[in-house]
């Protein structure tokens, strides 16, 4: 296994503030709590219990984004692939459970190097582990870092021909469009002369979209009302997760699904010594998930300075996976 801990490297390691551990966790939640109205950065839904509600969301019924974007990927493989070109090195921003990036991988012709960027250590170096056991000419290179912060890459793999980045998931809708465009700037300079593959959930018929953030089966109220817990496990916090309803919606204007909890009666938290009160039915911001129509997320993509060059979506018209080449 290719694995070498030397080129394990830790970008932001010592440049503060790194936003995974409970300090910053408790800064970021009494700063949203102080707030008008309340909200919390959705980054920290995602630690381990979080992250696998997360997964158990990916298999509901409901929730089509996942395998919509299984299905292109794996349908228009061959395409994509001659699109990214030979000897390629992948650069996916965030260390995802390698289901994807391995179809990806197994359409290319010999992919050079393999980039996760993931803001977890052992999150990003497990992903790497099981991929350079698999792939034995793949130069695996897991980077800690927080991808949403300037970003250094280490230099594209000596017999690497040009650098392509792949974000899937949609991940890229929990920005707000101003700040995507400010991830895509960082993006197409760091992947000058190759390009990116994006996968962006689609604008469609709203009960469609109600339905995938409200499942029947409650496992996105409980991913949802995880932070609470996150909070009570790390911070000392009390919050009584059976006051708080999950409240997910569709804006139709601002194109973008709300998640919040709602507090269900007049209550007071504590978190980090600090007390505060929730009005009965103010809300807790924890999620925004923009939805994009197709030529709204290439002209995105332009404003960052990227060429869109070839695009997927299945019949339904539910999800989009883009390419988009930085000259
Ligand atoms: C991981 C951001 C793509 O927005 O659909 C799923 C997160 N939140 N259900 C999404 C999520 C509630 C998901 N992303």
């Amino acid at each position: 296994m290719n694995l070498d801990p030397a080129s394990i490297l830790s970008v932001a390691a010592s440049e503060p503030p790194f936003e995974s551990d409970a300090a910053d966790f408790a800064r970021a939640l009494v700063c949203g709590l102080r707030a008008v109205p309340k909200r919390v950065p959705c980054k920290y839904l995602y630690d381990a219990a979080g992250s696998a509600l997360f997964e158990r969301i990916c298999d509901l019924p409901e929730y089509y984004p996942t395998r919509t974007e299984l299905g292109l990927l794996e349908h228009h493989a061959g395409e994509i692939a001659r699109h990214i070109g030979d000897d390629a090195e992948l650069v996916e921003f965030g260390a995802g459970s390698g289901v994807k990036v391995r179809l990806l991988l197994d359409a290319l012709a010999r992919p050079r190097a393999y980039v996760p960027i993931d803001i977890s250590g052992p999150h990003v170096r497990a992903a790497a582990g099981r991929l350079a056991a698999d792939y034995p000419g793949l130069a695996v290179r897991p980077v800690v870092a927080d991808y949403t912060r300037p970003l250094q890459l280490p230099a594209v793999a000596g017999e690497a021909r040009r650098r392509v980045g792949f974000f899937p998931g949609s991940t890229i809708g929990n920005f707000a469009p101003d700040e995507a465009v400010r991830f895509l700037l960082m993006a197409s300079r760091v992947l000058k002369g190759g390009g990116l593959l994006v996968g962006v959930d689609l604008v469609k018929d709203p009960a469609v979209l109600h339905a995938a953030y409200n499942d029947a089966a409650g496992v996105t109220a409980a991913f949802n009302r995880n932070v609470l817990d996150r909070a009570n496990r790390e911070l000392d916090a009390d919050f009584d997760l059976d006051r708080f309803a999950h409240y997910a919606f569709y804006h139709p204007l601002a194109q973008r699904i709300e998640m919040h909890l709602v507090s269900l009666d007049r209550q007071h938290i504590h978190v980090a010594g600090e007390r505060f009160v929730f009005a009965a039915g103010e809300a807790l911001h924890t999620e925004d998930s923009y939805k994009y129509t197709v030529d709204g997320f290439r002209a995105l993509a332009v404003r960052a300075g990227f060429v869109p060059a070839a695009v997927w979506s299945d019949p339904q018209q539910r999800f989009s996976l883009h390419w988009l080449e930085s000259l």
